[in-house]
């Protein structure tokens, strides 16, 4: 997904305390968040569900931030279910995690509000340090994988971002 910058969306990236490194950012002015995120280690693996709601609730997934990656990045779900997410932020600068389809995506990546109370499923802020969650619904068998993401400004394109594969 080719990714258009908001300009002014970028405070929340400068409250990091690793601005002493500097690496290279997905932007002139984004070595910031490149010097937060540099030497992330990437889990990856898919995800296993923790919990498939034995009481009727939602499977959860949990989701960590770290480095401005999400852990994992591949998560796998059923066709129709819906997931609580759970998303822990371990770095010391604010994200976001949202869900959704394509166009979810390209509206927040061309930078629609970058606070998110949760009141749209699928899309929340993830303040440091926090655990915040969100429920997604996922589309019947055949449906195209679900990307999840944050776009505060250079995540995305970072790698702040990940896929639901219904299968
Ligand atoms: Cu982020």
């Amino acid at each position: 997904m080719t990714a258009v910058l908001s300009p002014e969306a970028g405070p929340a990236l400068q409250a990091g305390p690793a601005g002493r490194r500097r690496g290279r950012g997905p932007g002139g002015g984004r070595v910031i968040l490149a010097a937060a995120v540099a030497g992330a280690v990437l889990a990856g693996g898919l995800a296993t569900l923790l919990s498939s709601g034995a009481t009727g609730g939602p499977a959860t997934i949990e989701i960590r931030a770290f480095h401005s990656r999400f852990e994992p990045d591949r998560v796998k779900v059923k066709p129709g279910e819906t997931v609580r997410f759970v998303i822990t932020n371990a770095d010391p600068i604010d994200h976001e995690f949202i869900i959704g389809p394509p166009e979810t995506h390209g509206i927040h990546e061309r930078g629609e509000p970058h606070f998110h109370t949760g009141a749209v499923p699928g899309e929340v802020t993830v303040p440091a340090g926090a655990t915040v969650e969100t429920t997604w619904t996922f589309g019947a068998s055949g449906s195209p994988d679900v990307a999840y993401g944050c776009h505060l400004a250079g995540h995305w394109d970072y790698g702040m971002h990940g896929r639901a594969l219904i299968r």
